[in-house]
């Protein structure tokens, strides 16, 4: 599935973090503005959105990790003076791995960090259970053997004291828990009007398969009532939320921890006691690959449901944009990989059909174009506007990339001069492209080009960035040309 979200839900979460970002840069951090490689800046981590510096984060969890290991190479490799300081969101912690970094900061005295909780009681689709969890943010910190503080996140005194004291504090790792408000100083009704939702697989149908899908999952949960559904804090992207207003008693919001969210499912799906689907953005289940892969060693039964795949999620930029996904679950056993490019067969995917689809086809055609998600409507584009230069191709949206229909591509390779071109929003690795290739590989006339994402990407436009990678109608236009030349 493939959507872009306009981002709503982070200026409000900048604005709740204003005065400790001024505090600390103004005032309390030691950094060369001008020149940020100089290794005696402190460093920062803003763990809940890409870094300013360093790292790139924006997936949450991860920057306390990181920024231990600074502090630690800080303390113990370069015995430097600077210091790290890390932001973390409140949502943001209840990521297993912001806890295990808080283990190994205390066990290693990582006195030259400060991680910094921005605690404004809200994350990406709602408040968190408890709000303003303060107390217990002190608490869990303090039990990891931290030294804590807690502040007003608004008052700029306070926190150019605490910074300065943390500095003092020996042995111990410090964390400022700040009570903060997200949008606080944003008038409700914004001066700059926010983006909509933008949804740009809609060519089809008028409906984004994501939201297909939480209709689907709302109708099956009519139909079957061992069904249930869980998210990870994203269920007002990933339209999951359309099933819980419908059956809240079957919905489990398991916040921003999508490993357990995945532990959990399996858990509610032994015994065949549920059917569950868990949903998130696809690149967040990457986080869950090891609870996936145990998954099937017990032979679990789960559904997983993986929004914003590709880099035409565009402006939420490249950690947002799942791009190893299918890799990661072609390798998985006993896997079915649904890639529904419309809400039709989204609705259908979610009902478990299986099947390929040959989506054009004529007695006439040169080449075999073999598209799914986004790029199907890419394919098709690229098939008009061949057909308006008497080049007639076919269309394949295999529906499925586990198990692959091999059958229907082999004959319509054959069909068409044993010319396929795979387009996929995702890495050559592992792919679509690499899929088809095992399926023809015992065909010797059959040859497979393959278009797919080539390097790590930015943020941008959609249709911007899916012609920069090469995966648009019209460099399918000019693969095609191509092909029938040599
Ligand atoms: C691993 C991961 N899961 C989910 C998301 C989607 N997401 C982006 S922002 C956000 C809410 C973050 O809330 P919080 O940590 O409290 O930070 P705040 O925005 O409130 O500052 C979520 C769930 C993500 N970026 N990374």
């Amino acid at each position: 599935m493939t959507c872009v979200m306009s981002a709503f839900s982070h200026p409000t979460a900048c604005s709740s973090s204003a005065e400790i970002m001024s505090v600390l840069f103004f005032y309390t951090m030691r950094y060369k503005q001008l020149e940020p490689e100089n290794p005696d800046n402190d460093r920062f981590v803003v763990s809940k959105r890409l870094s300013i510096v360093d790292v790139a984060t924006g997936w949450l969890g991860q920057g306390l990790g990181v920024a231990c290991g600074m502090a630690y190479t800080g303390k113990y490799f370069d015995t430097a003076s600077y210091r790290v300081f890390c932001l973390l969101g409140d949502s943001e912690s209840l990521e297993g791995s912001v806890w295990e970094a808080l283990a190994f900061a205390s066990h290693y005295s990582l006195d030259n960090l400060v991680a910094i909780f921005d605690v404004n009681r809200l994350g990406h689709g709602g408040s968190l259970p408890p709000e303003h969890s303060i107390d217990i943010c002190q608490k869990r910190c303090e039990a990891f053997g931290w030294n804590t503080y807690v502040v007003d996140g608004r008052d700029v005194e306070v926190l150019c004291q605490v910074f300065w004291q943390a500095a003092q504090v020996k042995k111990k790792p410090t964390a400022v828990i700040a009570k903060t408000f997200k949008g606080r100083g944003v008038p409700s009704k914004p001066a700059f009007p926010f983006l909509p939702a933008v949804v740009t697989d809609a060519r089809l149908q008028d409906v984004a398969t994501r939201k297909a899908c939480g209709l689907a999952l709302a109708r099956l949960g009519h139909i079957n009532d061992r069904v249930v559904v869980l998210d990870g804090d994203t269920k007002n992207s990933t339209f999951s939320e359309i099933f819980k207003k419908e059956h809240p008693e079957r919905f489990i919001e398991c916040f921003i921890a999508e490993q357990n969210m995945v532990s959990v499912a399996l858990g509610c799906a032994t015994h065949g006691r549920t059917i569950a689907f868990a949903s998130t953005f696809a690149a967040f289940l990457t986080r869950a690959f090891d609870q996936i892969r145990m998954g099937t060693m017990s032979q679990a039964n789960i559904n997983l449901v993986g929004s914003h795949c590709g880099v035409s999620v565009g402006e939420d930029g490249p950690s947002q944009m799942a791009l190893e996904d299918l890799a990661m679950f072609r390798a998985v056993p006993h896997c079915t990989i649904f890639y529904p490019s419309d809400a039709v067969s989204t609705e259908h995917a979610v009902f478990l059909a299986a099947d390929t689809k040959v989506i054009r086809q004529s007695a006439s055609d040169k080449v075999t174009v073999i598209g799914a998600g986004i790029t199907l409507p890419e394919a098709l584009a690229a098939a008009d506007d061949l057909s308006k230069q008497d080049i007639s191709i076919r269309v394949i949206d295999p529906f499925t990339v586990k198990p692959l229909d091999a059958a229907t591509i082999i004959a319509s390779a054959k069909a068409t001069g044993g010319r396929i071109i795979t387009v996929e929003d995702h890495y050559p690795e592992g792919g679509i492209g690499e899929a088809v290739c095992a399926a023809v590989s015992m065909e010797p006339d059959i040859l497979v080009h393959q278009l797919a994402v080539s390097g790590v990407p930015r943020s941008g436009q959609p249709s911007e960035l899916l012609d920069v990678f090469g995966i648009s109608a019209r460099h399918i236009v000019v693969a095609v040309k191509c092909i029938l030349m040599n």
